[in-house]
C-alpha cells in the first residue's frame, strides 16, 4: 500500500440504495449507471476510492452478499461493460475502484456449490464443508455441532441436505454455504477471482468476513453462552482460525505482491492485538489494513450479538479509538477509520442525537472526529449528508434484511404471545437493524427523493425526511456560519488532506480520561504542527478544561459555526450540546 492509499478517502456504496438511471433490469434498483452519473458528486465531496458492495449475479437472499457468479453482474445493476466505464469514470477522474470479495461462502446457486451438492462423489464436493449427522440419545438426528447462525441467530449453522443425507455448513444463511479454504482447489479459483477484477481495472479489495475462511479442525461444540436455546455462537472455533495467516499470505504472494492494489479485511469478533497485529503489521504481508468491530459494537451487550442494546457511556468510544489509534502507531500497523457502513444503524442515530433539533450538529461533530484521526478514512453513502435511521418507527413487516426478518421471525416463534417481549424485540430493531443504513440516498426533494424516476416504486422505502435532509438543498451554500452537514464534510475532508502529517499520520495524544462526555485528543505531526480536537458527546452544557501542556492559538472551526473565537483557549471552555470543537495550537 502506497502513501496514495494511506491517505485516501473511500466512499462505500450500497448499490441497490444509491441511485437509479432505470438501466437495470429491475425498477427502483440503484444501477451501476446511476454511480457513473454520480462520479463528478464524489470527486467533488474529495473521494479517491469508490468501494461497491457485490454486484455480482446473486439470488440477493443476502442483498448480493450471496454470489452466483464472480465473474458476472446481476443485471439488476446492469452488464460488466457497465462497469467498465464506471472504472473508466473513476480513473479519468483520478479515482481508484474497489471490490467487495466475498470469498468465505458463495451462493447456494453458484455452480461450485450446485457441482458440490449433487452428489458425494461430486468433483467438487469437498469445496463445501460436509459432515455427517450426529444421533441424541433418542436416536433423533442433529446437526455436527451446536453452532448458531449468524443472521438473526435463527437456526443451526448446518443445514441438512436430504438427498446426500450430510450437513454442509452455511455460517449466515442456508443460502449461503462456506468455502472450504482446505482444499488447495478452493484457494487457486478464489486468486483466479482476484486476478479477474485486478485485470479489469480494480484497484483493490474489501473482502468480506476475511478473517472466518479457516475453521478449527474437527468443528468442536461452542460454548454454551444462553442455556435456554439450543444454538450458540460459535466463533471462538472460526474466527482467526488456524490457517488464516497462511491463506491471506498466499493470497499475497500470489496475486496481490504482483499488482498494485490496496486491502481491507473485514474482521468481526477479533479484538486480541497481537491478532490484529499478524494481519495487518507490515512486515507480514497479509492485509493492508482490517475494519474493528470495537466501535460499531460498542451498543450490543458485551460477548452478545448484534441486535442487542447495551447502554453505552462516551467514555467507552474515547476508550476504544484511543486503543487503537496507539496500537497502530506504536507498532508498525495500518488502521482504518469507520462508524457507518451497510450493516450498522445510521452513526447519528446511534452516537448523537436524530432529533430534528440536533441531527446536523451531531452528524457535523461525528465528521471533525473521524477527519481528525489516524488511518484511512471509510466514509459510507448518505453519512456525508447526515442520513438518520428510519422514522417514525417502522413496523417489522416492513425490513427487507434478511437479518431482521430472521430475527423478528425467531422471536415471534419463541415468544408468540409476550406482547412485552415482542415490543422489546421491536424497539432493538428500530435502533439496530441493517435497513436503517439501506434505504435510498436521498439526492433532492422530489419524489422518491430523487433516488429513482417518479411513477417507480423504489426496492426499499425512502425515509420520511428526504425533503429537508437531502443533497441538493446541502449543496445550497448560505453562509460561512451556517455550513451544511455535506459541505462541512467537504471541509473536513479538504483540511485533512491538507494537514495529512498531522492528521494522517501524526502522533496522537489522549488529553482527558476523566471527562464525563468529552473526548479530547491531540494530533501532532512531525514538523511539529499540531492540532486539538475537543467532542462533547452529550446532550447538554459541560465545561471542559484545556490542560496546560496544551496550548491553543484558537478554535478554527467547529460545528455550531465555521471558527469559535468568543471561547476561551486556555482554563475552561464552554461546551454547548454536542459541540465540537478543532483548535490550532500554538
Ligand atoms: O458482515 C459480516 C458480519 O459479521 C457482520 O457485520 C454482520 O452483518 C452482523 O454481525 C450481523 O449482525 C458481512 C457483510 O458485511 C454482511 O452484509 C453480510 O450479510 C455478511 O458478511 C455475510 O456475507
Amino acid at each position: 500500500m502506497s502513501r496514495e492509499e494511506q491517505e485516501a478517502v473511500v466512499y462505500q456504496i450500497y448499490p441497490a440504495s444509491f441511485f437509479s438511471t432505470g438501466s437495470g433490469s429491475e425498477p427502483g434498483w440503484g444501477d451501476i449507471r446511476g454511480i457513473t452519473s454520480k462520479l463528478d458528486y464524489l470527486k467533488h465531496l474529495g473521494v479517491d476510492i469508490v468501494w461497491l458492495s457485490p454486484i455480482f449475479k446473486s439470488p440477493q437472499v443476502d442483498m448480493g452478499y450471496d454470489i452466483s457468479d464472480y465473474k458476472d453482474i446481476d443485471p439488476r445493476y446492469g452488464s460488466l461493460e457497465d462497469v467498465d466505464q464506471l472504472i473508466t469514470g473513476l480513473k479519468d477522474r483520478g479515482m481508484k475502484f474497489m471490490v467487495d470479495l466475498v470469498v468465505n461462502h458463495t451462493s447456494d446457486q453458484h455452480a461450485w456449490f450446485l457441482d458440490s451438492r449433487s452428489s458425494k462423489k461430486a468433483a467438487k464436493r469437498d469445496w463445501y464443508i460436509w459432515q455427517p449427522p450426529k444421533y441424541d440419545a433418542d436416536g433423533k438426528r442433529q446437526p455436527p455441532n451446536n453452532w448458531s447462525m449468524i443472521l438473526g441467530e435463527a437456526n443451526s449453522a448446518w443445514t441438512w441436505d436430504e438427498e446426500s443425507q450430510e450437513y454442509f455448513l452455511a455460517l449466515f444463511t442456508p443460502e449461503q454455504p462456506d468455502l472450504n479454504w482446505r482444499n488447495p482447489e478452493v484457494r487457486e479459483a478464489v486468486h483466479d477471482v482476484l486476478r479477474f477484477w485486478l485485470d479489469r481495472g480494480a484497484s483493490g479489495f474489501r473482502m468480506d468476513v476475511i478473517n472466518l475462511i479457516s475453521k478449527v479442525e474437527g468443528y468442536p461444540d461452542a460454548d454454551v453462552v444462553d442455556p435456554k436455546v439450543p444454538y450458540q455462537p460459535g466463533q471462538k472455533h472460526f474466527a482467526n482460525g488456524p490457517h488464516l495467516h497462511e491463506y491471506l499470505r498466499d493470497i499475497n504472494d500470489k496475486v496481490l505482491s504482483k499488482y498494485d492494489s490496496v486491502t481491507v479485511g473485514e474482521m468481526p469478533f477479533v479484538h486480541d492485538e497481537e491478532e490484529i497485529m499478524k494481519v495487518v503489521g507490515a512486515d507480514r504481508k497479509e492485509l493492508n489494513m482490517i475494519f474493528i468491530f470495537d466501535l460499531v459494537d460498542v451498543d450490543n451487550i458485551p460477548g452478545s450479538f448484534r441486535l442487542t442494546l447495551h447502554e453505552w457511556q462516551p467514555k467507552e468510544i474515547r476508550n476504544i479509538l484511543t486503543r487503537y489509534q496507539r496500537l497502530m502507531l506504536d507498532r508498525d500497523g495500518w488502521n482504518s477509520i469507520f462508524i457507518e457502513n451497510h450493516d450498522n444503524p445510521r452513526s447519528v442515530s446511534r452516537y448523537c442525537d436524530d432529533s430534528d433539533e440536533y441531527r446536523d450538529l451531531g452528524a457535523k461533530l461525528l465528521c471533525l472526529m473521524q477527519t481528525t484521526l489516524a488511518g484511512t478514512l471509510y466514509v459510507y453513502q448518505g453519512e456525508e449528508i447526515g442520513m438518520r435511521n428510519l422514522r417514525p418507527e417502522v413496523p417489522p413487516e416492513e425490513y427487507k434484511d434478511i437479518e431482521s426478518i430472521n430475527y423478528w421471525r425467531k422471536m415471534n416463534n419463541t415468544y408468540p404471545d409476550d406482547d412485552a417481549q415482542l415490543k422489546q424485540v421491536r424497539h432493538v430493531l428500530q435502533r439496530k437493524a441493517r435497513d436503517h443504513a439501506r434505504t435510498p440516498v436521498q439526492w433532492s426533494s422530489d419524489a422518491n427523493a430523487g433516488f429513482c424516476d417518479k411513477d417507480t416504486k423504489p426496492w426499499m422505502m425512502v425515509n420520511t425526511d428526504y425533503e429537508t435532509v437531502n443533497a441538493t438543498v446541502q449543496r445550497t451554500y448560505k453562509s460561512e456560519e451556517d455550513l451544511s452537514v455535506l459541505q462541512f464534510w467537504k471541509r473536513g475532508l479538504a483540511n485533512r488532506k491538507d494537514h495529512k502529517d498531522v492528521f494522517v499520520y501524526g502522533d496522537y495524544e489522549l488529553l482527558d480520561d476523566e471527562h464525563e462526555s468529552v473526548f479530547a485528543y491531540k494530533r501532532t505531526g512531525e514538523s511539529g504542527e499540531a492540532f486539538v480536537t475537543v467532542l462533547n458527546f452529550a446532550g447538554k452544557d459541560v465545561e471542559w478544561t484545556v490542560p496546560e501542556k496544551v496550548k491553543v492559538e484558537k478554535w478554527a472551526a467547529g460545528n455550531y459555526t465555521k471558527g469559535a473565537p468568543e471561547k476561551a483557549v486556555d482554563g475552561k471552555v464552554k461546551l454547548r450540546p454536542w459541540e465540537g470543537l478543532l483548535g490550532v495550537c500554538k
